[in-house]
């Protein structure tokens, strides 16, 4: 493959050949190696089950590889070796060697399959909510705590700006100000009218970010008004269950002209946080934190424990009462809704 840039019809076509040929040639990996060119640095752009897309470093031209079996995880944003198929094989696919040492790794425990690494070498997440499906500082606050645990900083970023009232507009300044004082970045914007955009894209100019966020608040879209080219697909929030469709399926990397990369993701109705024991949440919450340690006891659960120095901080302001509340849903969520595979005994995060 010579160009660089696939038509939406064609990157459907390869991740359906793909998908097939990945179901039906289980032994094609190993008889397409004798036909690779020279093993070359590059980036995983796309990963479409056990293929991927892969962005030769010098070149920046993109070649489909299947992945060694080897290799037990990869995913978009990931650093790799990889020989390509050899020039003029137009059909033909690749082949990843390695995958380099990742700097940074954001991870969301799925339902059925454990932990599963969503993107790598990421700068920055962006947490995106909207006006619409529904804003909402418990789904903020989950992308937040995935930051934390991830050690990768957070923007939280509220688009749908137009679709605000202006006294919704004084209640949404108040709850991004308490992020703010928190330690984290904030922005509003619309990717409809634009607003916002500029500094936006100033901002992620310089990152390798990924767009983080429930289906339908508006990822692709920011993501095409950032970068034109993009030409991501979009879909409408649904009439009757007033929910995004998931319309985008796979995570894909973008650039921007100058050297930034920013990484699409598919909307997930609800980032679980299975994965992290209540005392990972509580770090995870900076504020809570910071008083945790003043509570008299030292597995204080900082509800109605005596002496418990998070309530005391909660109750006279110095803990934003959303945030106390949604550090407690969210453990109960974890607790109530626990997946077996996160129930081990002895594990560290089973939560007794
Ligand atoms: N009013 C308004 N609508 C917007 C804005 N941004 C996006 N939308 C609309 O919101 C809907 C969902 O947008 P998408 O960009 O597909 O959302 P997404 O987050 O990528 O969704 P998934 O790919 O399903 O995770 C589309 O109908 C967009 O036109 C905005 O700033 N204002
Ligand atoms: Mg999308
Ligand atoms: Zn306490």
């Amino acid at each position: 493959m010579s160009k660089n840039k696939l038509t939406m019809n064609q990157k459907r076509n390869v991740a359906r050949r793909v998908a097939r040929l990945c179901r039906d040639q289980e032994n094609d990996i190993p008889e397409i190696q004798g036909d690779l060119g020279p093993v070359a640095e590059g980036t995983v752009v796309s990963r479409y089950g056990k293929a991927a897309l892969v962005e030769d470093g010098t070149s920046r031209n993109l070649f489909r590889v299947y992945i060694r079996r080897t290799i037990d995880s990869i995913v978009t944003g990931d650093r790799v070796l990889f020989r390509p198929p050899l020039a003029g094989e137009e059909q033909a696919f690749g082949l990843v060697e390695t995958v380099l040492p990742r700097t940074a790794l954001l991870s969301r425990p799925d339902y059925y399959d454990g932990l599963r690494p969503v993107a790598a070498n990421i700068s920055l997440i962006v947490a995106v909510s909207a006006r619409q499906p529904e804003f909402s500082t418990n789904i903020i606050d989950r992308y937040v705590a995935a930051a934390e645990y991830s050690k990768i900083p957070a923007l939280i970023v509220v688009n749908k700006y137009d679709l605000f009232q202006d006294g919704e507009k004084t209640d949404l300044d108040r709850i991004l100000s308490v992020y703010r004082e928190i330690g984290y970045e904030t922005m509003t914007v619309s990717a409809a009218s634009g607003f916002g955009m500029d500094v936006l894209r100033e901002r992620l100019s310089r990152e390798t970010s990924i767009l983080a966020g429930q289906s339908g608040v508006g990822k692709s879209s920011i993501l095409n008004v950032l970068i034109p080219e993009a030409r991501a697909e979009t879909g409408a929030i649904s009439d009757n269950s007033n929910l995004g469709q998931h319309t985008t399926t796979g995570s894909r990397l973008y650039h921007f002209e100058n050297g930034g990369v920013i990484i699409d993701s598919p909307g997930v109705r609800e980032f679980a946080l299975w994965h992290l024991s209540r005392e990972d949440l509580t770090k995870c919450y900076r504020e809570i934190a910071a008083v945790a340690g003043e509570c008299r006891f030292r597995d204080c659960r900082h509800r109605d424990d005596p002496g418990c120095a998070v309530r005391e901080a909660a109750s006279q302001g110095k803990i934003a009462a959303f945030r106390y509340e949604n550090y407690h849903r969210i453990l109960e969520s974890m607790t109530e809704n626990l997946p077996d595979a996160y129930r081990s005994p002895g594990k560290k995060n089973s939560r007794k």
